[in-house]
């Protein structure tokens, strides 16, 4: 049957006569939103078509899902992807050109879809993509957030937090699904009675409910029928009941819990409510996976084998005790075969070692707010012990117990319910097993495993860097858009100076994008022959934005103090965004800006180098930044940065890696050498050593090392900012706290392995050469990779067939 995107013209008349239908007015008299929207809507309904093919293999060949629980989706903007993955985005480009329009005004006119805070929701997103484009059938579910994380803003050098209103034109990509509605309860007791076989049958009287309603995404794969669903939940109030507060303040909390992603947790209030959040996408997410399962299967006996459920990190680790819930008081099994599903279904991702990352709530907090669940977590860890003490381990059982100290430890009940717990990347992983999670490998040696991350080659290289993208067709041609891995074959090529030549004129066009966005939008004129280096990440003292702005002091003091020395142009990039009550982070942010002012308007020093600080880090920025790199910066303090994704980013579009040996930043090197990559600094042991020797101090550095010093005192002797105190919390936490993440520990050695990097800059041919070997050796990083990893040996799940 022919579509409607089947040919340039059966799209421009189709679009055109939709377009004219859904505003009530010719084609010409409309506008660019509408235009967008009617465009979206067509996509999407395109996308139907496959989506209802999926439910159907999925049933006739009862194949097993995967639902990946994510309190985070940085999806990005889905225009280009959608019409990419679904193989119609020339026919798209080309009839809106004859209608004289430009396919990028309407692909800006959508909003980032900024569901997150970072690494951890743009890696579920990219593996969304992957799942479906690999025929994998696997799930997304989450909550439809009405404002994403928050817009930045610079205005006095200072970080401002505005409300992203991502839904301000609608979206364009989601179906409400009321009739799919669950009712999720909250607080009040639990009574109940013991039957005639000694079984507790429980009964929740909640104090509030609330209703979840999905709206569905399809995530549609690259060039295949398999579309999946991203269900985002919404909650609204329900018809039948109140709280005990009354209508009033039953209606403020219903509108709070899907507001914002990350509300402040630094109060009391702020931890009810994520808590809150949690239970409500957990417990919607779950209902949801019990009935489609039983619509096709007689019991929950096989859900182990028809379903896999993914914890993305200890956020919706709720799942463990509310499957347990359904499985016992609505199904009535017995406990040890409800927990057999549970455990056999349940896997969990660890995403972090940052001690404040793993989630723990006040026990009377759970006890009150989620009162049956409180009761099973505590028979959890009953029976946990009893099996730990049964084993022979009783010493240990207080460093794995849920619960201790008056606080219920959801990464400790995440390794409890899963049969597999992963880091995400080797060294990560390492340390899982030796360090954070040690005492559970004496008592479960065989749960453990690493799944390096990866990120999407479809996104990432495809879809926003089509200059490089032609350029590799044209040298090894087109296998590795379907298999990265084959970008390998580009080693052959490494050497070619035609191709060194034309792949440097690449990087140069990606630069001059960038430098383009920086103008119109920051006034700023920059180099494009100078080297770009590159820092984007959220802001965190671990990721050591720090040790960064003070090379670039560094540079400034020493370039004023001595006119001989010189360096060869640099523009220093930035982009991150503080979480709203770090206060720390948000001194860099101003420490960066005003660093910038004084160097970007010194005559004398800006020919040599400029510092730019891009506002708003998003998905969108992050297409046009990292392809424009040379330098990738990945300098976290080692052990800290559990893998980094940005860093595979930056890699597959050829930038060199200045890093420490951290998360990923390890295998990238693995893969590309020594001699292609630019690694300094302490390594894990080192920093271990200085911690257990308590050995560290950050004065000896201070007083030992000029260059340390000349930095340091810059921070109050009005170099950057009229007030001595500006940086006052920066110098406390480095000279009063003793620099927790050694930024003064590492700081020579980075400085030196920036001078190596000029140096290796001076070798065109060589820096090129370098480049090619390491878009060569990014196939690894593919996402793709990562999902087969975890389809194969945690999910068991195979790809979909559609027989016709
Ligand atoms: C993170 C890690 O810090 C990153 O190193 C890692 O690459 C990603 C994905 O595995 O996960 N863990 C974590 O809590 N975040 C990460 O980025 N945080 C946020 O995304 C806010």
């Amino acid at each position: 049957m022919p579509h409607l995107f089947e040919s340039k013209d059966s799209f421009k008349e189709n679009f055109k006569e939709a377009v004219s239908d859904a505003y009530g007015r010719d084609f010409e008299d409309t506008y660019p939103e509408e235009r967008y929207i009617v465009l979206g809507n067509m996509i999407r309904d395109f996308a139907g078509e496959h989506w209802r093919e999926t439910k159907n293999a999925i049933k006739k060949t009862e194949s097993k899902q995967l639902y990946y629980f994510s309190m985070e989706f940085l999806m990005g903007r889905l225009m280009t992807s959608n019409l990419m993955n679904l193989n119609i985005y020339d026919v798209v480009k080309d009839g809106l050109k004859d209608l004289g329009m430009d396919i990028n005004d309407m692909e800006n006119i959508e909003s980032d879809a900024g569901l997150g805070n970072g690494g951890l929701g743009r890696l579920a997103a990219c593996f969304m993509d992957s799942l479906a484009s690999l025929d994998l059938a696997g799930h997304g579910n989450c909550i439809r957030y009405r404002y994403g994380l928050f817009k930045q803003k610079i205005e006095n050098n200072q970080q401002i937090e505005l409300p992203d209103c991502w839904l301000k034109n609608g979206n364009v990509w989601e179906v409400w699904k009321p009739q799919h509605a669950v009712k999720v309860k909250f607080g009040g007791y639990v009574d109940g009675y013991m039957d005639g076989y000694g079984k507790f049958h429980a009964q929740h009287h909640p104090d509030f409910v609330v209703r979840a309603v999905p709206y569905d995404e399809p995530i549609v794969g690259y060039h295949t029928t398999t579309t999946n669903t991203l269900r985002l939940w919404d909650a609204e109030v329900d018809e039948d009941s109140v709280n005990s507060g009354g209508l009033n303040e039953y209606l403020n909390q219903v509108t709070a819990i899907t507001a914002n992603v990350y509300p402040d947790d630094s109060t009391i209030e702020g931890k009810r409510l994520r808590l809150t959040q949690e239970y409500f996408f957990v417990c919607a997410g779950i209902d949801q996976i019990i009935r489609s399962h039983l619509r096709v299967y007689p019991s929950l006996d096989n859900l182990g084998d028809k379903v896999a459920i993914q914890l993305n990190d200890t956020h919706p680790v709720l799942v463990i005790p509310e499957l347990m819930r359904v499985l016992l008081d609505d199904y009535f099994y017995d406990w040890d075969d409800a927990w057999n599903i549970v455990t056999k279904t349940v896997a969990y991702t660890n995403h972090t070692v940052m001690a404040e990352a793993l989630e723990k709530w006040p026990q009377d907090m759970v006890r009150s707010l989620l009162p049956r669940l409180y009761m099973i977590i505590e028979e959890i860890n009953r029976r946990f012990k009893y099996d730990v003490d049964h084993r022979g381990l009783c010493g240990i059982f207080n460093n794995v117990s849920i619960l201790k100290e008056g606080q219920v430890h959801m990464a400790n009940l995440a390794v409890v319910g899963s049969h597999s717990v992963n880091g995400v990347a080797k060294l990560h992983s390492e340390i899982l097993v030796n360090d954070v999670f040690k005492d559970f490998v004496t008592i479960y040696p065989n749960k453990f495993n690493n799944k390096t991350n990866g990120i999407t080659h479809r996104r990432w290289l495809l879809f926003s860097n089509p200059q490089l993208t032609k350029l590799l067709e044209e040298t090894i041609g087109d296998e590795f858009k379907t298999n990265p891995e084959k970008l390998e074959d580009l080693m052959a090529h490494v050497e070619d100076e035609a191709l060194q030549t034309k792949f440097m004129d690449v990087k140069l066009e990606r630069k001059k994008i960038l430098a383009a966005y920086v103008k119109e939008n920051l006034g700023i004129d920059i180099d494009v022959n100078s080297i770009f280096d590159c820092q984007a990440k959220r802001l965190h003292a671990y990721k050591r934005q720090l040790l960064n702005i003070f090379h670039v002091m560094y540079l400034y003091l020493r370039m004023k103090q001595d006119p001989s020395f010189r360096i060869y142009p640099r523009t220093f990039f930035y982009s991150a965004k503080a979480a709203a009550s770090y206060d720390l982070a948000k001194e860099i942010i101003k420490l960066i800006n005003m660093v910038a002012n004084v160097v970007n308007n010194d005559p004398e020093i800006s020919k040599y180098m400029k510092v730019v600080f891009i506002p708003n880090y998003s998905v969108s920025i992050a297409e046009i930044l990292l392809n424009a790199a040379d330098v990738s910066e990945q300098i976290s303090t080692a052990g800290k940065e559990a893998s980094g994704t940005g860093n595979m980013k930056y890699m597959m579009n050829g930038a060199i890696t200045l890093g420490t040996l951290d998360g990923a930043n390890v295998e990238i090197v693995e893969r590309v050498g020594y001699e292609n990559a630019e690694i300094f600094g302490l390594h894990v042991e080192d920093i271990n050593e200085l911690r257990h020797e308590n050995s560290y101090n950050a004065w000896n550095l201070y007083n030992s090392s000029y260059n340390i010093r000349m930095v340091i005192d810059s921070l109050k002797n009005c170099t950057w900012s009229n007030d001595p105190n500006e940086f006052k919390l920066i110098n406390n936490d480095l000279m009063m706290r003793n620099d927790e993440f050694f930024v003064l520990a590492d700081f020579e050695a980075y400085v030196y392995a920036q001078e190596k990097v000029q140096a290796r800059y001076m070798d065109k041919s060589r820096w090129a050469k370098t480049m090619l070997i390491n878009i060569a050796k990014s196939g690894y990083f593919s996402s793709d990779r990562t999902i087969s990893e975890y389809a194969k040996e945690i999910w068991d799940l195979k790809p979909l067939s559609f027989e016709k």
